[in-house]
């Protein structure tokens, strides 16, 4: 008789947030992957387009797109400041709008940037442990407002997918920009 095949399953380091195992993607941001989402285009261009800004690694058990099924994320923005913007995520709205998401803080200290469909903004601050549930129908960015990298897990639909160009095209209503040495949302003009 054949022994049954022996799955390794992913693993969760929580010290740092990072997954192990087959079958994880891992996406790689760089500044000049970044262009157009930082409002400092000459601050942007005083930096290494190679540089990392963040990555992500993804558990997809299903496929993208089918529906009752949930994916798994780990995500680490390095520090660093764009202008008096911080290091931060392209930023999104779910593709299939009612679908939520979870964020958990694992390292670092951070802000979660929300916007629902009418533009309003808001950000909840994260830091190790804390809880983030982001509703459907509200675009999510994550930035680094510490010094060291800031690492969070999340969990979200199969099918929810990521519509980018929603925000390429207008972007959130307001900025996360170090205001006298403070995070502050600045809205935009
Ligand atoms: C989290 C999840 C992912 C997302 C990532 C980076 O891990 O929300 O779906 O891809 O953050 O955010 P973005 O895709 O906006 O760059
Ligand atoms: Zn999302």
């Amino acid at each position: 008789m054949t022994p049954p095949a022996i799955v390794l399953l992913p693993h969760v380091d929580f010290d740092t947030g990072t997954l192990r195992g087959s079958g994880i993607e891992t996406a790689v941001r760089t500044i000049a992957d970044l262009k157009g989402i930082f409002r400092d285009a000459r601050a942007l261009e005083t930096l290494d387009p190679k540089a990392v800004v963040y990555r992500v690694e993804a558990y997809a058990p299903v496929a993208e797109g089918t529906e009752g099924g949930l994916f798994w994320g780990a995500t680490f923005i390095e520090p660093g400041m764009v202008g008096d913007e911080y290091f931060m995520t392209k930023g999104h709205f779910h593709a299939r709008r009612n679908r939520g998401e979870y964020y958990v803080t694992v390292a670092g200290e951070g802000a979660l940037i929300l916007m629902d469909e009418a533009r309003q903004t808001r950000f909840e601050a994260m830091s190790p442990g804390s809880v983030h549930y982001i509703p459907g129908h509200t675009a999510h960015r994550t930035a680094n407002t510490g010094n060291a990298v800031l690492s969070f897990v999340a969990c979200w639909p199969s099918d929810a997918g990521h519509d980018y160009e929603t925000i390429a095209a207008r972007g959130f209503s307001a900025r996360l920009r170090n205001v006298a040495g403070v995070p502050a949302l600045v809205e935009e003009a």
